[in-house]
């Protein structure tokens, strides 16, 4: 039986959401503070994924300024009618809804509209679509008086698709199966003149689940299905490879199958650091409604194939390593920055290839907009490495690696210098936004360096060698969790990239970056413990 393997797609891309048009499928998965906001991917097989635009790409559409990282863009549902796309979303604060918007395209390439802020309360938005026509709002809101727990109330209303409004009455359409534990992520579908609706429960982490009630009138009232929850791997054993799955989108292929996307995460010896990703699961409609992987009641690594999907496709590909040497083109889609775009840092170095970066006074533990750019780290064996010149002209000037979970919890690798003005290669592990829990300084002849982190499953090893050396010289290794949302909280992976700051300090000086790479390392490019040349760890703060 021809398999693919999940997830469908790696990395840091929860909350998926899809809907189909004709052979094609669309998603969209949540952003937080990382700009450009809400990725949205194209498929034909459901399996492989290919990122078309995000929907918020202007500068004006958005400003993440002040916000956490895994505050932000919350799970936005894509939804298809009669030739308009909409996707409805949150902007989160202080990890609780601030905005709700609508946002609508004629391609889901783009240009997507402005926001159009609704009047709507709570996250996780979603859309029905009727076949009479309207159209159906939902979300989930704390339940009044809040109760720990909550958000603990599924509401809808109705949008009015000429003015982008919701008008009408509130509807209160359930509380979910296990009243208390967080029900989110509403979606509504019709089968054969039933409603269903799909809701996460037990929050995002090890107790989530997907569980369902169905109603006659879609207003409901809504009867809890007997049999939830009706996905979780919240019974299994902590050697379970795929766990929290939760906060489902079901689709129809145009054969007549039904697929759920789904978040779930890789933990290793109970963490993980590449954040909620996305898996496809085999969905059979019965009369009681969906039953969820009917063959084997869980997600699973190797799955059949959609009938739609080229069995040829089936093989795993392993991504090979890309190097990027950036000049005249834009960023591919895959490059993120942080709460707004980082242009103002970048320029194309002169002679058609790198890439001149200023240093921004704000550094990473800042909430607004440092100059860094990075992507999500998709395999747990990576290897990342950077050609970069830079000489820096004062202790506060440093250019180099990032590896990011946070403002607060990150790590760089960056050439600096001295008070003496001696060029160093300097490696600092942050674990709260005024906490540096590491320090390692090493002394280097010359300005023009590789600078390399490579993951696995034990931890992150960064190293650096000068151009034309034939050795690495290691610098450090930091344990994997320190990088895990199970240690540093949140609702984010891991990305790995470029920074550049002068630490508070006015700066004109500029880094140039000759490329970049990451790749799935299967092995490592050097075994592990390294060569003692690095200073011992210096702990400060
Ligand atoms: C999202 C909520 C959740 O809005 O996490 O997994 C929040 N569930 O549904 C942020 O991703």
């Amino acid at each position: 039986m021809p398999t693919f393997t999940n997830p469908v797609l790696a990395g840091s891309y929860p909350d998926p959401s899809v809907c189909r048009v004709g052979e094609d499928f669309y998603l969209v998965t949540s952003s937080f503070a990382y700009y450009p906001g809400i990725p949205v991917f194209h498929s034909r097989d459901l399996v492989h994924w290919r990122q078309l635009t995000h929907v918020l790409n202007r500068p004006q559409q958005l400003s993440l300024r002040g916000f956490d990282t895994s505050d932000g863009i919350w799970a936005p549902t894509i939804r298809h009618h009669n030739g308009t796309f909409y996707v409805v979303s949150t902007i989160a604060k202080q990890r609780g809804g601030s905005v709700t918007f609508v946002a609508t395209a004629n391609d889901p390439a783009g240009p997507w509209s402005d926001p159009v802020p609704l009047e709507a309360e709570g996250i996780d938005p979603s859309l029905f679509f009727d076949d009479d026509g309207r159209c159906w709002f939902t979300g989930c809101r704390d339940t009044v008086p809040s109760v720990a727990g909550a958000p603990g109330q599924l509401w809808m209303r109705q949008l009015d698709l000429a003015s982008l409004t919701l008008v009408g009455p509130t509807h209160v359409l359930w509380h979910g199966a296990m009243r208390g534990a967080w029900v989110e992520a509403p979606h509504i579908y019709k089968r054969d003149g039933v409603y269903y609706l799909i809701a996460a429960e037990g929050g995002t982490e090890n107790n989530h689940s997907v569980t369902a009630a169905r109603a006659d009138a879609v207003t409901g009232p809504y009867v809890t299905d007997p049999r939830n929850p009706l996905l979780t791997h919240r019974h299994r054993g902590a050697n379970e490879p795929i766990q929290n799955v939760g906060h489902a989108d079901l689709v129809d292929t145009i054969d007549g199958e039904t697929w759920a996307l789904t978040l779930g995460v890789r933990p290793i010896n109970g963490s993980h650091t590449l954040g909620r990703e996305v898996f496809l699961v085999p969905v059979e409609w019965t009369a009681n409604g969906p039953v969820f992987a009917p063959e084997s009641g869980c997600v699973r690594l190797s799955e059949r194939l959609p009938s739609i999907a080229d069995p040829q496709s089936s093989k795993e590909c392993a991504e090979v390593t890309r190097r990027v040497h950036f000049g005249e083109a834009a960023l591919g889609l895959e490059w993120n920055s942080l709460r707004g775009p980082a242009d103002a840092f970048l320029r194309p170095a002169p002679g058609g290839t790198g890439l001149d970066f200023s240093l921004s006074p704000e550094p990473l533990t800042s909430k607004q907009t440092p100059a860094f750019i990075g992507r999500r780290q998709q395999h747990i064996r990576f290897s990342s490495r950077v050609s970069i010149s830079f000489a820096a002209a004062d202790p506060s000037e440093e250019a180099g690696l990032a590896v990011v979970q946070s403002q607060d919890r990150h790590a760089t690798l960056a050439l600096s210098v001295d008070a003496s003005g001696t060029a160093q290669v300097v490696l600092k592990a942050w674990e709260t936004e005024d906490r540096c829990i590491r320090v390692t300084r090493v002394p280097v002849a010359g300005s023009d360096m590789l600078l390399a982190v490579e993951g696995d499953e034990t931890g992150y090893t960064f190293r650096f060698k000068a151009h034309g050396a034939s050795e690495w010289t290691h610098v450090a290794s930091i344990e994997r969790s320190f990088f895990s949302t199970e240690s540093a909280g949140g609702f984010v992976g891991v990305y790995v990239g470029l920074y550049g700051t002068s630490n508070g300090q006015a700066s004109d000086n500029l880094a140039r970056i000759h490329w970049f790479e990451y790749g799935q390392t299967p092995e490592l490019l050097q075994p592990t413990p390294p060569n003692a040349a690095a200073e011992p760890l210096q702990v400060t703060g």
